[in-house]
C-alpha cells in the first residue's frame, strides 16, 4: 500500500518537507484554485507535479476533480462540462496522475457541526451532532420538512439549543457545516444555501442516479483509454442531508454504481470513516466485496451515538474494525503486486482526518487536516499494515 498524505497546495500551512518527515511517499492533492467546471490546464497540472517531485514525493492521487453542480442536477446543455472534465482527466494523465477521486454529493461535501470538539485525553476532533444539525436546518435555515428527518427528542433538544444560541454560535455552526467544502469555491451563507437548495427541488434519488449514470457514461470510456482509475468517494454522513438525496451511502448504492458502468475504471474510494458513520454498513465486508475496484483508501474511524450523532475517534479506536479492514486491503494489494507485469505503486491510502493534538492547536490548519494528529493516525495504520503483512509472510492466513 502506498502511504499518502493530503496536501492543499498553497492553501495548506503544512509544507511538503514537513510531509516528507511523516514517512508518507504519495501526495494527494487538487488544483483547488480552479473554479468547478473549468479545465485544469496542462501547465498548471505540470507545475503542481514538479513541486511535488522536487520535494522527493509523488503525486499519487488527484482528490478531487470536482463535478459541477449542473451535472449533478442534470441541468442545461452539459456537453461543454463533460468535455472539460475529460480534458482535465487527459491533462492529469499526461502528467502521470492516473487515480482520480471525486464525489457525487449535491451541494455539500463532508459535513460536521463541530470542528474542535474536546477529546477526553486532550486535543480536539471533528463531530457531527444531530441536535446541532437539526437546529441549523429547522431554525437557522427554516427548512420546511426538516423536522420529519429527526426523532422527536432531537427536534425538541434542537429547539432548546437554538434558543440559547448567540449570533456568534450561529456563525460558528454555519462555518463548521461549510468547512467540508475544500478550497475557496461554492461556500454558502444562509441565504445562498437556501437558494442553492431550491435548485434541487424535485430531484429525488432516481433522478440523481440517472444523472450519475450519465456522468459515468461520459467519463469512464475516456478513463479506460487514458489508463485512469476513477474512484467515487462515499457520502459523508452517509445519508440524505438538508433534504438532498444522497446516492453513495451504503452497499446498495455501491452495488448500483459498480453495475451502472461495469469497468475496472469505475471504482471506489474506500473511506472507512464516511461509510462507518452508518450503523448498517459493515465496512470490511464492503471492502471485501469490491476489493478489486478499490483504487484509493481513506482510513479513519468514527464512534456513533444512537441519535445519529458521531465523532471522529482515533484511527484505531471507534466502531470500525480497522485490523479486519486493513487485512482485506493488504491482501488485495498483495494480489495486485503479484499479478502486475511491471512495477506498480500499490493501493494508495491516506490517514483521513486527525485529531488536533499538541502543536496542531492554534496552527490554523485546514479543518480535519492537522499535522500531528494525522501523523499519529498514519503511524498507527502503518503499524497494523506491517503486523498484518508480517504475520502473513510467516504463513498466517490473516
Ligand atoms: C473529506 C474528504 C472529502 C473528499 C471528497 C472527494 O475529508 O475525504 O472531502 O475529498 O468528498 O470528492
Amino acid at each position: 500500500m502506498l502511504e499518502s498524505w493530503r496536501w492543499y497546495g498553497d492553501l495548506d500551512d503544512i509544507s511538503l518537507p514537513e510531509i516528507r518527515q511523516t514517512g508518507a511517499k504519495g501526495i494527494v492533492t487538487a488544483l483547488h484554485e480552479v473554479p468547478y467546471g473549468q479545465v485544469w490546464e496542462r501547465d498548471l497540472v505540470a507545475e503542481r507535479r514538479r513541486k511535488i517531485d522536487a520535494a522527493g514525493l509523488v503525486w499519487s492521487v488527484c482528490e478531487s476533480l470536482p463535478i459541477h453542480e449542473d451535472i449533478k442536477r442534470g441541468s442545461g446543455n452539459l456537453n461543454g462540462l463533460f468535455e472539460n472534465y475529460r480534458q482535465s482527466m487527459a491533462n492529469l494523465a499526461s502528467e502521470g496522475v492516473k487515480t482520480i477521486c471525486y464525489n457525487f454529493m449535491p451541494l455539500l461535501d463532508w459535513t460536521r457541526t463541530d470542528l474542535s470538539a474536546p477529546v477526553s485525553n486532550g486535543g480536539t476532533c471533528l463531530r457531527f451532532s444531530a441536535t446541532r444539525m437539526a437546529a441549523f436546518e429547522i431554525h437557522m435555515l427554516g427548512r420546511t420538512d426538516a423536522e420529519a428527518d429527526y426523532p422527536a427528542d432531537v427536534v425538541e433538544k434542537a429547539a432548546q439549543y437554538y434558543s440559547t444560541m448567540t449570533d456568534d454560535d450561529q456563525k460558528q455552526l454555519l462555518n463548521a457545516i461549510m468547512s467540508g467544502l475544500p478550497g475557496a469555491f461554492d461556500r454558502y451563507d444562509i441565504q445562498g444555501l437556501k437558494q442553492a437548495l431550491q435548485t434541487y427541488n424535485g430531484i429525488a434519488q432516481d433522478e440523481l442516479r440517472a444523472n450519475y449514470a450519465r456522468f459515468l457514461n461520459e467519463v469512464i470510456p475516456a478513463a479506460e483509454e487514458l489508463g485512469i482509475s476513477m474512484c467515487v468517494h462515499p457520502d459523508d454522513p452517509p445519508r440524505d442531508i438538508l433534504g438532498l438525496p444522497r446516492i453513495v451511502s451504503n452497499l446498495d448504492d455501491i452495488d448500483w454504481i459498480m453495475n451502472a458502468y461495469d469497468s475496472p475504471a469505475n471504482g471506489l474510494t474506500l473511506c472507512s470513516g464516511s461509510l462507518g458513520a452508518n450503523p448498517e454498513n459493515d465496512v470490511p465486508a464492503i471492502a471485501k466485496k469490491y476489493a478489486d475496484r478499490i483504487h484509493f483508501a481513506h482510513l479513519r474511524n468514527v464512534r456513533k451515538d444512537a441519535d445519529g450523532s458521531f465523532e471522529e475517534a482515533a484511527h484505531l479506536e471507534g466502531d470500525t474494525d480497522m485490523v479486519s479492514l486493513i487485512s482485506v486491503l493488504t491482501k488485495e494489494n498483495a494480489r495486485r503486486l503479484e499479478d502486475a507485469e511491471t512495477e506498480i505503486m500499490g493501493i494508495p491510502f491516506r490517514p483521513d482526518h486527525g485529531h488536533e493534538l499538541l502543536y496542531d492547536i492554534g496552527r490554523c490548519s485546514i479543518p480535519g487536516y492537522p499535522l500531528i494528529g494525522r501523523m499519529r493516525g498514519l503511524a498507527e495504520i502503518r503499524g497494523v499494515i506491517h503486523a498484518v503483512e508480517s504475520l502473513r509472510g510467516n504463513g498466517s492466513s490473516f
